[in-house]
């Protein structure tokens, strides 16, 4: 097939948005002093957002723990010990009397997670279920259950699923370090049924792992490489369970973890990048600098699927002190 060819079969992106980076120029934009890299994603912030809006995504756990696959930062994970019981899958009710909660709390998305390497189609059911629930209730849904196949992507479609969560994680470079149990490319398939289904994607990775500074620049390479940038893209710092093979490793320099958010708003520039797992541990200081280096996302809620979250009053206080403003509903991107 002549280059030509293969031109006509996948169309170049019209977004606008760049999807040619290479790691170089991301590790260079890494490299700036602080004040001029920040400087630059606050002014690609003001490009495309409200630079003082968050929004507020609460997560539930609907099946936790004794997940097959050997991911080594989680604490769901049957392969280390770390105190979690297995449970069994929701109950829907159950589910929807906590999205009610989330919704009162100010919440305008609520992302559900499950201890999964993929979905049994049928637990497709109950989920879907689930979905309706949450949507009748006025607010937007997020599903993260693993590998998907194009069909159930297809069904969570039909359904009115809004986002799907399904991170890269890592590098491709370093990813055998921290998962076997499953390739890097399972996760760009997924990730592909879940666009050529028609939802909103939501990928990123987490930060804190022992990676370099180039395996974090190849991650955002990859996400920005997409054919069509993830509408939403949570940057998690590590968060070190004990009984997992990453508790212990040296905590990553606060200034880095802000590097990498203020990278992806700049590669990124119309995602929602989500200052995700890890604020527990952060100071308010810190994550006021996250919110000027472009995260305009968080989870709220006191927990994030099985480790503690700040406490809603907490964040109320902080948004207070910023003059920062929750999303309603969020704009749909
Ligand atoms: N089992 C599904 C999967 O892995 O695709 C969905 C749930 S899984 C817990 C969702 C994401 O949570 C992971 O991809 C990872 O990025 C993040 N995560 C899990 N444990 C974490 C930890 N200890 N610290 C930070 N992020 C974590
Ligand atoms: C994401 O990127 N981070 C969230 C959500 N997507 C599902 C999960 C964070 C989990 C942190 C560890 C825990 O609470 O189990
Ligand atoms: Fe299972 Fe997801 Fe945890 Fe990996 S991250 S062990 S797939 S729950």
């Amino acid at each position: 097939m002549s280059l030509a060819e293969i031109d006509t079969i996948v169309p170049p992106p019209t977004d606008g948005l760049r999807h040619d980076w290479s790691r170089d120029e991301i590790i260079a934009l890494f490299a700036q002093p602080f004040n001029n890299l920040l400087f630059q994603a606050q002014q690609t912030h003001r490009r495309f957002f409200d630079a003082n809006k968050v929004q507020k995504s609460r997560l539930l756990s609907i099946k936790t723990g004794g997940c097959p696959e050997d991911c080594k930062y989680c604490p769901q994970s049957s392969h280390y010990h770390t105190d979690l019981p297995a449970e069994k899958l929701m109950e829907v009710q159950a589910v929807l009397s906590e999205a009610r909660e989330a919704k009162d709390g100010g919440a305008s998305r609520f992302c559900m997670g499950a201890a999964w390497r993929n979905p049994k189609d049928r637990d497709l059911d109950a989920i879907i279920a689930m979905v309706k629930g949450v949507k009748e209730l006025g607010m937007e849904t997020c599903m993260t259950l693993g590998m998907l196949t194009k069909a159930q992507a297809n069904r969570l479609s039909e359904a009115g699923l809004d986002y799907y969560n399904h991170n890269v994680d890592t590098s491709e470079e370093f990813y055998e370090e921290i998962i076997t149990t499953r390739t890097y490319k399972d996760r760009l398939d997924t990730l592909e049924h879940v666009r050529g289904a028609g939802m909103n994607v939501c990928s990123g990775g987490i930060v804190g792992m022992g990676e370099a500074r180039e395996d974090r620049a190849s991650m955002l390479m990859t996400l920005a490489n997409l054919p069509e940038h993830p509408e939403s893209v949570p940057i998690n710092l590590l968060v070190q369970v004990d009984g997992t093979p990453l508790a212990g490793n040296d905590e990553l320099d606060i200034f880095e973890f802000i590097r990498t958010i203020a990278v992806a708003r700049i590669v990124l520039p119309k995602s929602f990048v989500r200052l995700s797992a890890g604020r527990e541990n952060m100071s308010d200081e810190a994550q006021a600098l996250c919110f000027m280096a472009g995260a305009n996302s968080i989870f709220c809620g006191e927990k994030l699927l099985t480790t503690p979250n700040p406490e809603v009053d907490a964040d109320d206080a902080l948004f207070d002190r910023l003059g920062l403003q929750p999303y309603e509903v969020c704009p749909s991107e």
